[in-house]
């Protein structure tokens, strides 16, 4: 009796979990980009973690107390399950736990779907990695650039609202292209033309490291990601093209 009733409890509260789940985190607009699709994934990994973290590390601690061995050599009177019973303890939690992760791996699909898919109107960038620094090169065949030293160069600069797609290659060794804020990175190897893209939806300042050992000056592989409106980022061509003319 105290059996069913736990199996039912049980059953019950997974079904509340999983609809809870799902409702919170229905986005309205749905996955346009990786770090939509990375922060959406994030947030499901993290409602389950410390959902099911409270919901048992609770029971546990209340299961400590309450079954406590009152004295030394007290002896248990738990219940002789039948068959039935001790397979639907070990399979319907075991459902239950499974229906999540596969939940969470269909949206993890989802959103290497999105991560592998480039929009059509991207705007493409040749990426090389050398040791230690990057080079970019637009469709134009104006290049830019970062020296660490210095400071000088501007990095990669990119126009906001378009989707900008990455070809990358290396000169020498393995590097790792690493935009933490548009949570995307992919490998750079020498013989062989990766991608990886993103979308600058505003203005902003970030990083791109190198995410791969590659050597002493590894550290030191970094460069700027401006993204700037697009008439400022025509101006910037024009400029930059200029400036290599003059070089
Ligand atoms: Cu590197």
């Amino acid at each position: 009796m105290i059996m069913k009733r736990m199996l039912t409890a049980l059953t019950g509260m997974g079904l509340v979990l999983s609809s809870a789940i799902a409702w919170a985190t229905e986005s309205a607009d749905g996955i346009k980009d990786p770090v939509d699709s990375w922060e959406h994934l994030w947030t499901e990994v993290l409602i389950d973690l410390y959902i099911m973290g409270g919901i048992f590390g609770a029971l546990a601690i209340y299961w400590l107390f309450k079954y406590q061995a009152k004295s030394p050599d007290a002896v248990g009177d738990a219940p002789k399950l039948t068959r039935a019973q001790a397979w639907s303890w070990a399979l319907v939690p075991l459902f239950i736990f499974l229906a999540d992760d596969l939940y969470l791996a269909a949206k993890g699909w989802t959103a290497w779907n999105v991560y592998r898919t480039v929009p059509e109107n991207a705007m493409e960038v040749k990426v090389t990695g050398n040791m230690w620094y990057w080079e970019f090169e637009y469709e134009d065949g104006t290049t830019s650039g970062f020296d660490v030293d210095s400071k000088e160069g501007d990095g990669l600069v990119v126009p906001v609202g378009t989707p900008v797609v990455l070809r990358m290659t290396s000169n020498d060794v393995l590097h790792s292209f690493g935009l933490a804020k548009y949570r995307v990175k992919e490998d750079l190897m020498p013989g062989r033309i990766t991608y990886i893209w993103f979308l600058p939806k505003e203005e902003a300042e970030s990083y791109v490291t190198c995410v791969e050992f590659c050597g002493v000056n590894h550290s030191r592989m970094f460069a700027p990601v401006k993204a700037i409106p697009s008439e400022k980022f025509e101006e910037w061509l024009v400029k930059r093209a200029k400036e290599e003319a003059e070089e």
